[in-house]
Parts: structure tokens; C-alpha cells; sequence
């Protein structure tokens, strides 16, 4: 087992995890039992309802919330229902100052789930923490944002935005999917909550769709349990092993990533064809230096805009062969996508313009393939758009 001082490399593949009692088994059991056998009625050893609890669940969550520093991590069966789960913490007439740069899916849940409930959110750019300052309303009662932000990678401040939110008595919500904990840790910079989509770094070999919310207060987890319980979006047993099996290489995986992303995106940010690179380790993003400071890492997703048309934009995703055209990030094969047209479509046009998600804007998930296969394939990519 680890110990309180064990780095997180060696959290990834113990926490949470002990060998199992019957026959010494290593690996993690996969409990498939929907219910219990109890001495009599209410005398169980911890698990009752598969839906309420599951040993094979508790584990995963054990090293969840080992890797973000937290007391408790509450699994789910995807990142929205992870989403979802915070959401339903607060009520009809609340409001949530949302970072502006989120995943459309989340949008969407607040466009057009919860909205119909009567909770209110508004957008904002919080690279300035003293906006953030100002747009908090007297019924506000999260703040929400993604950081490094999906798709434009805007970097915001956790530890200021943090303070200002404490300042107000607010809890800040950080969605650490793209940066994992291997690279960002926004509970020691002062967040409340952590988000995951388990699909993507956590599990990181496109094969689960899961989510996790991880936080050390100890009545919002009550609660975050109370909610995975009674609206019941869990994620299978099978689920939570396959997560527990990836995270036992996200440190070796996110090393990789992060330095295939900073060799291609130095790469792409030389090459005419492209318009601009959107990278936190590269020099040139606005947030660089924050990034420097508040990630061990910049990450593996690069955005760029092509120089040219929908139809240039197309051609090039079109021609990829080692990386394929699809939605999702994090795990180890590359892919490529169109943010306006896949990811983030449940957006206005106005609100994905004013962001910059054009139709030139191309998002990178770079996987573990050998970088130089990645180039050669990108640079196919360019000459097929420059066809057009
Ligand atoms: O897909 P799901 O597990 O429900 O997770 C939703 C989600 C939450 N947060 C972030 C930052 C995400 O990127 C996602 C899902 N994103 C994609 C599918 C995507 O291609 O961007």
C-alpha cells in the first residue's frame, strides 16, 4: 500500500487498491454482484446495492481521490453525468459563472438541461481574475471552469480565481481532464471541486466512457454520494476496473504526451500552412507563463487554425492515416478533429466566432504513436488541403 508520501507515479498504480483478501489476487476483483447477502436485515459488511456501492467502485474512487489530493472521489458513468452530479447540488434560481472555453457537452447541460430547471449561467473569459470578481452575483453559488479549456486552451488562473471565490463564499469547480493530476493539482491551489471525464487521460485507451468528481469537503461529497446514489449514473464495475487498469501508466502516458505535443506544436507553429498554434508550452500563448507555473506540464492537446476554407479544413482531416478524425482526447492513438462541426456544434455560431472556433480550427489529441509518424502524417494532411 502507499504511504502518505508516496509520489503520485506510485499512487497511480497502488492507491486504493490492496491485494485481495481470499486469494491474494493483485489485480482489482471486477464485482459483478448487483446485490449483497446481509446477516439480517440492515447487518451488511459495507455494500448493499451494487448502485450504492461496489468494491470495485470504491477502489477506483480510492485512487481518484489519492491522485487529486482529496479525501473523497464520487465515480459516475461519463464526465457529463459527472457534470450533472455538481450541477444537482444546487437549486432552482442559483447561478453558476461558467469559464467561457468549455466542452460543448457541458454547454449543453446548462443550455439546455438545467436552464428548463431554472438555473441560471453566464460565460465569462476568466484569464482576468478581477472580471471574475465582478461578474459574481448575490446568487451565486459555483464557479465552473476548464482548465487548459476545450478547445482554445485558454489557461486561467486556479489559485487567483480560487481566492476570489473564497473571498465570496463560492466553491470554484476545476474540470482536470485535459491536464490530469500528473500535470495539475486544483485542490492544493485552492479549488473546491475536481471534474474528470474518466474517458479520456485517466483511463486513456478510448475504451470506457466515465467521469469523477473529487473533493476534501466532506458534506459536498455526502452529498455528491447521496446524488450518485438516487439519480444513479454509475459507472459499471467492468468500467472502474478498466480506468484502474489505464491509471496504473498515466504518469509514463502523460510524460509521453506532453513531449510528442511540445515537439509538434513547435513544429506546426514554423509551418506556412498554418495560421496560428494554440499550445500553453509554447512562448507565444498568452498564458505560458501561468502555465509554467500552475501545471508540471502543458499537456497533449495543441489547436491550430489551418490557413484556408471549410473545405481546406476538411481535405486535411480527410487525408490523416495514422491519426483518426474523431471526437474524444487522452488516449494513446492520436486524433484529429473539428471543433465547430463535432465537438462543439451544440454552440451558437456567434458564441463559437466570438471564441475563435472557426472553420479553419483543428484540435490535436497527440497519442503515443512515434512523433515523427505524426508529423509525416500531418504534413499529408497539408499537402491534401492545399489541393483544394
Ligand atoms: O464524454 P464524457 O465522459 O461525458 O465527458 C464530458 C467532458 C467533460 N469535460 C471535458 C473537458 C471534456 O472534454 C468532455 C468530453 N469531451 C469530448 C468528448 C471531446 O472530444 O472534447
Amino acid at each position: 500500500m502507499p504511504t502518505a508520501s508516496s509520489s503520485l507515479d506510485t499512487l497511480c498504480i497502488h492507491a486504493g487498491q490492496h491485494a485481495d483478501p481470499l486469494s491474494g489476487a493483485v489485480m482489482t476483483p471486477i464485482v459483478l454482484a448487483t446485490t449483497f447477502a446481509q446477516d439480517g436485515p440492515g447487518a451488511h459488511k459495507g455494500y448493499d446495492y451494487s448502485r450504492a456501492g461496489n468494491p470495485t467502485r470504491t477502489a477506483l474512487e480510492g485512487c481518484l481521490a489519492a491522485l487529486e489530493g482529496a479525501r473523497h472521489a464520487v465515480a459516475f458513468g461519463s464526465g457529463c453525468a459527472a457534470t450533472t452530479a455538481v450541477l444537482l447540488t444546487l437549486k432552482s434560481g442559483d447561478h453558476v459563472l461558467c469559464g467561457d472555453d468549455v466542452y460543448g457537452g457541458t454547454f449543453r447541460i446548462f443550455d439546455k438541461v438545467l436552464k428548463q430547471f431554472g438555473l441560471e449561467a453566464t460565460f465569462l473569459d476568466m484569464r482576468d481574475p478581477a472580471r471574475v470578481a465582478e461578474a459574481i452575483r448575490p446568487n451565486t453559488r459555483l464557479l465552473w471552469m476548464e482548465t487548459p479549456s476545450n478547445p482554445m486552451l485558454k489557461v486561467f488562473d486556479i489559485a487567483a480565481i480560487a481566492d476570489v471565490a473564497r473571498s465570496r463564499g463560492v466553491p470554484l469547480a476545476v474540470d482536470n481532464t485535459f491536464a490530469t493530476p500528473m500535470l495539475q493539482q486544483p485542490l492544493a491551489l485552492g479549488a473546491t471541486l475536481v471534474v474528470h471525464s474518466t474517458t479520456k487521460y485517466l483511463n486513456g485507451h478510448s475504451d470506457v466512457v466515465g467521469g469523477a468528481v473529487m473533493t476534501s469537503d466532506d458534506a459536498l461529497a455526502d452529498r455528491l454520494h447521496f446524488l450518485q446514489k438516487s439519480v444513479g449514473g454509475v459507472p459499471s464495475p467492468f468500467d472502474c476496473y478498466l480506468v484502474l487498469r489505464g491509471l496504473k501508466t498515466l504518469g509514463v502516458r502523460m510524460k509521453r504526451h506532453v513531449e510528442s505535443a511540445r515537439g509538434i506544436a513547435e513544429w506546426l507553429e514554423k509551418h506556412p500552412r498554418v495560421a496560428h498554434v494554440r499550445y500553453p508550452g509554447l512562448a507565444s500563448h498568452e498564458g505560458h507563463a501561468l502555465a509554467a507555473r500552475q501545471m508540471k506540464g502543458p499537456g497533449g492537446m495543441i489547436s491550430f487554425d489551418l490557413r484556408g476554407s471549410l473545405a481546406q479544413a476538411s481535405a486535411f482531416l480527410r487525408a490523416l492515416r495514422v491519426f483518426a478524425c474523431a471526437e474524444s482526447l487522452g488516449g494513446v492513438e492520436s486524433l484529429a478533429e473539428h471543433p465547430a462541426i463535432m465537438t462543439h456544434a451544440s454552440l451558437a455560431p456567434e458564441a463559437r466566432h466570438a471564441l475563435g472556433i472557426g472553420d479553419g480550427l483543428i484540435r490535436l489529441s497527440i497519442g503515443l504513436e512515434d512523433p515523427r509518424d505524426l508529423v509525416a502524417d500531418l504534413e499529408a494532411g497539408f499537402a491534401a488541403a492545399a489541393r483544394v
